[in-house]
This record gives structure tokens, sequence and C-alpha cells, in this order.
């Protein structure tokens, strides 16, 4: 009996363990650039959940700016660019190019979105 309810236990804090290891995980988001649109231009992850964006371009330098979460770079073809974020707090958050590449860049945007 008690060999039994010590292997359950151990089974549960195992289990408990890998949830908390697998909610602990970055989350990659891809996000791509190319005039004059991020694709996609809406992603949505949860609060708390740790991300990671992995910025790239399909054709020349863009910029990545988040001013929310102090975040600035830039795109490059060819590249991998990659962000770790902690979103802490719900809402929605705006990210843009900041580097002028064209009639229509001041379109080109997107949105965080972290729920609850
Ligand atoms: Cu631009």
């Amino acid at each position: 009996m008690y060999r039994r309810t010590l292997v359950a236990l151990l089974a549960g804090s195992a289990l408990g363990a890998a949830a908390r290891l697998a909610a602990d995980q970055p989350v990659e988001i891809r996000i791509s650039a190319k005039k004059f649109e991020f694709h996609p231009n809406k992603v949505t992850a949860r609060r708390g959940q740790p991300l990671v964006l992995v910025l790239t371009s399909e054709d020349r330098i863009h910029g990545f700016k988040m001013p929310d979460f102090g975040v600035r770079t830039d795109i490059v073809p060819g590249q991998e660019t990659r962000v770790s974020l902690m979103p802490e707090k719900p809402g929605s958050f705006t990210f843009f190019c900041d580097v002028f590449c064209g009639d229509g860049h001041e379109d080109m945007d997107g949105t965080l979105l972290i729920e609850a």
C-alpha cells in the first residue's frame, strides 16, 4: 500500500514537473517581413508564456520595433533574428517597421495580443 502510494506520488510529481517545464519553454512565433507587411500581422499568446519571435525578411532590411517591450532590431534577409519576450500583462501591443522601406512603409505594422 505504502509502496503504491509512493509510486503514485512520484509519478504525480514527475508529471507536474514535466507540465511546469512545458509551460516554461518559450513558444516560437515566426514573423516574416516584406514590403509593406508583416506576416502574420496579428499574433496571439498567453500572459506568462515566454516567447521567442523569430523574424525574417523576404526582400530587404526592415526594422522591428515594439515599444511596449523595449524591443528594436533590424531584420536582415537571409538571417533569423530572434527576440525573447516575457509577456507579463494582457493587452494589445503594436509592432512596426522603423526602417524606411518605400511608399507604404508607414502602414507596415502588426499586433501582439496577450490574453490573460
Ligand atoms: Cu519599412
